[in-house]
This record gives structure tokens, C-alpha cells and sequence, in this order.
């Protein structure tokens, strides 16, 4: 089946009635539907599937085995996300398995589509969840205990969906069976748009990290509380909405986002309690996004004081740059025909990976080049396009 048609078939799973587009996140309802459609397609190819200490579903075209070919990306969404990032890697390896067997393609090395758990981190706050517990990047009891916004431990909703949380950890036997991995992605900013390209090879991942910041004062009444006697957390909140922005544009290059913001109690008519929220930072180049941070906490801790409130800030997660393997990255452009090489803003599983693996990334073209929001789109010809390029590198390096 072809990528664009299993991409539709998942068009109703997981919908955001609210935010538009949709919210799948790990081990929820519409998350574990994915879960199911993938294994059924999987198995439908004669795939063996498992899923791994850490939620991570494997499917394997033969023998599981070392130096193996893996191809795949993740299922879940960020809240109100688009139909493409995730499910575009994973139904365009499906397509390429499907299309290398019917030419009568048989690895000459084992070989296997994986889907990574949480990759957006959309519930439990931490980005590549799946892959970093895989590769030992994140302590199994920090993951285990990461909360979600109704307070639910990470522990308690894989345990809900049929997952032993007390297995998640570290599985070196698991990652020593890569030898190749390959994501296929849809691009996520206007790269391809302007090299109109259809497909290009990942060069790089620009540095970016999460940090919560939590300022708290006096929650009181909006209309019996003079200007002069609050403690209004909200202000050094709204301080580092404004630092972000000036202290980003600043570096010429960087990107600072505050995308969630949460008051409490939340009351229209209430001066807040406390205020938390999360910064996303991302700055080309090392130490330059810590400096970022930096700079943004400086100003979060003046505008504390100056309001009588106390301030914490904690680093949720932090990749440093990556630059996928030249060598791989050769391979997968001559195999191509010297498509483009893009750099990208955007964290990936395969970014995880890179430390550990030689690992590549193959982007589709995006027209719209908006991503993390409905308008996230793909022509049918350049999913198309995408697949036909994926079964090409994927039967050049599994021969
Ligand atoms: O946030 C990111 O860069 C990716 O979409 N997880
Ligand atoms: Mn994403
Ligand atoms: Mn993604």
C-alpha cells in the first residue's frame, strides 16, 4: 500500500476537535489505536513485530540480527499537531518494504522498521523519550517519574496500556543490533521550497533544549488588590516571553519559542499563585544556546525580585548539535543522485541515535512549510517521491 493511502487511513485517529489537527500522545487512547493499525500493517508484510523494554515497537523483515538495517520514526504528535510528523517515516518504510518484496528484494541483512515512543515528548516533557531510554541518554527513574499535565506519572499510563515501566531502562543488546538507521521526516520549514527539491539528505541538528521556569507569589483578589501590593507571578512570566524573543533575535540565528504557559489557579478575576512555563531554546553552534538561556534567566530573576516573587529553573532536556554521518550521508546522496543537503532546526530520534549509530535522515518537501500545526502538508507525488527514495537507499545499504 502506498505511503500517501496508509497515511490516510490514520486520518481519524487522534483528532483535536479543540486545537485542530491532532493529539496523539504516548500511551493514550488514540496513540495505542496507531500502536495497533502499525503492528496489523507490519504483520500484514510478514513482519515479525515486538515491542521493546521501552515501548518502542520493532518489526523485522527476517531474523532480528546484528549490523542491521532499521528504518522507521514515531507515531506520536505535539497537542493540535499535523498528519505528517512521525507517520510520514513510518508508512513510507512500510511502502518500501512492501515495494522491495514485490520486486522479489530479500535483505542481505536483517532488517527492521521501528517506531520510537514519545518522540515529541508532548506528554511527559522530555523529546525522544523512547529512543533516549533506549541508548541510555535519560535515567529510568527520572522517565519513570515525569508527569503529565493531569499529573499522571509516566510510569502509571505505560503500565495502564499493557507496558512494564519497571523495564524501562537502558538495552544495549537492543541498539548493538543497529548498524544503519534511517528516518525519513517531513521537512519542517521551507528547506525543499527553496532548493525545489522533492527530497534531501539531514546534514544537521541545531543544539535545543527545554527549561521549565516556575515563579511564585501571592495569588490574591484582581479587583481589591492594588497595583503596589501584588505579587503577580504572571510578571517575571511575561518577562521571559519578551526576553526570549529580543535575547533570540539578538543571536542572529537562535530560536526561542514559549509555547506553554501555565497559571494557577487560572481564575479571570484572580492574580495568579504560580505561573510555570517552558522555554524551548535553540541556537546553531555549542554553548551558544546555554548563553541563550542564560541571558533569558537573567532577566526571568530581575523581573522576580523586582516583583517580590521567588523563581526556579530547571533544564528538562538538552541535545547537543549533531551532524549525521558523513559517510552514510554520501551514500545516501550519490544512492540519490545528489539530492540537496538540508540542516534542520527540528530534534529527531535519528539525532539520538547519531551518538550511537551511523545514522541518517531523508526529508520530503513541505509546501506549506509549517509544521507542529494543522497546516503540516505533503503532496502526494513527493510522499511518493520520498518512498521511492527511501526503498532505493534501503536496498543499497541492505545488499
Ligand atoms: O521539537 C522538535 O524539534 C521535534 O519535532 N521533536
Ligand atoms: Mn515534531
Ligand atoms: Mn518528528
Amino acid at each position: 500500500m502506498r505511503a500517501s493511502q496508509l497515511l490516510d487511513e490514520i486520518a481519524a485517529v487522534g483528532r483535536d476537535r479543540v486545537r485542530g489537527g491532532f493529539s496523539r500522545h504516548a500511551f493514550d487512547p488514540a496513540e495505542g489505536e496507531l500502536r495497533t493499525w502499525f503492528v496489523e500493517r507490519a504483520q500484514r508484510l510478514g513482519l515479525d513485530v515486538e515491542t521493546d523494554r521501552n515501548g518502542n515497537i520493532w518489526a523485522w523483515w527476517g531474523t532480528p540480527g546484528p549490523d542491521a538495517v532499521v528504518t522507521g520514526s514515531h507515531l506520536d504528535s505535539v497537542p493540535g499537531g499535523g498528519a505528517f510528523d512521525g507517520p510520514l517515516g513510518v508508512v513510507s518504510a512500510l511502502d518500501a518494504v512492501e515495494a522491495l518484496q514485490a520486486k522479489g528484494f530479500v535483505p542481505g541483512k536483517p532488517f527492521a522498521v521501528v517506531v520510537f515512543a514519545e518522540e515529541e515528548g508532548g506528554r511527559f516533557g522530555v523529546p525522544c523519550l523512547g529512543s533516549r531510554l533506549l541508548t541510555g541518554s535519560i535515567d529510568a527513574d527520572r522517565a519513570r517519574a515525569l508527569r503529565d499535565p493531569d499529573g499522571v506519572t509516566l510510569a502509571e499510563a505505560a503500565s495502564r496500556a499493557g507496558h512494564d515501566p519497571e523495564r524501562f531502562g537502558a538495552d544495549p543488546e537492543a541498539l548493538s543490533r543497529i548498524g544503519r538507521f534511517i528516518e525519513l521526516h517531513v521537512e519542517q520549514g521551507r528547506g525543499l521550497i527553496d532548493l525545489g527539491s522533492p527530497v534531501a539528505v539531514g546534514s544537521t541538528v541545531i543544539a535545543h533544549g527545554r527549561w521549565r521556569f516556575s515563579f511564585s507569589g501571592q495569588g490574591n483578589h484582581a479587583g481589591a488588590t492594588l497595583i503596589g501590593d501584588r505579587h503577580d507571578p504572571m510578571i517575571p512570566a511575561a518577562a521571559v516571553v519578551a526576553a526570549a524573543r529580543r535575547a533570540a533575535l539578538a543571536t542572529g540565528d537562535g530560536r526561542a519559542t514559549v509555547g506553554r504557559l501555565v497559571p494557577t489557579p487560572g481564575g479571570t478575576n484572580v492574580i495568579a499563585s504560580t505561573v510555570d512555563l517552558w522555554l524551548d531554546a535553540r541556537v546553531p553552534g555549542d554553548k551558544r544556546t546555554q548563553a541563550l538561556v542564560a541571558e533569558i534567566t537573567e532577566a526571568a530573576e530581575e523581573a522576580a525580585l523586582a516583583e517580590g516573587c521567588l523563581i526556579t529553573v530547571s533544564e528538562e532536556s538538552y541535545s547537543d548539535t549533531v551532524t549525521f554521518d558523513a559517510g552514510l550521508r554520501d551514500e545516501l546522496s550519490k544512492r540519490l543522485g545528489g539530492v540537496p543537503e538540508l540542516p534542520t532546526g527540528a530534534g529527531h530520534d535519528a539525532g539520538v541515535l547519531a551518538a550511537h549509530v551511523p545514522s541518517g535522515m531523508l526529508y520530503v518537501r513541505n509546501p506549506t512549510g509549517v509544521s507542529h500545526a494543522p497546516e503540516e502538508f505533503a503532496e502526494v507525488a513527493d510522499v511518493d517521491h520520498g518512498a521511492r527514495a527511501l526503498a532505493a537507499v534501503l536496498e543499497h545499504l541492505s545488499t
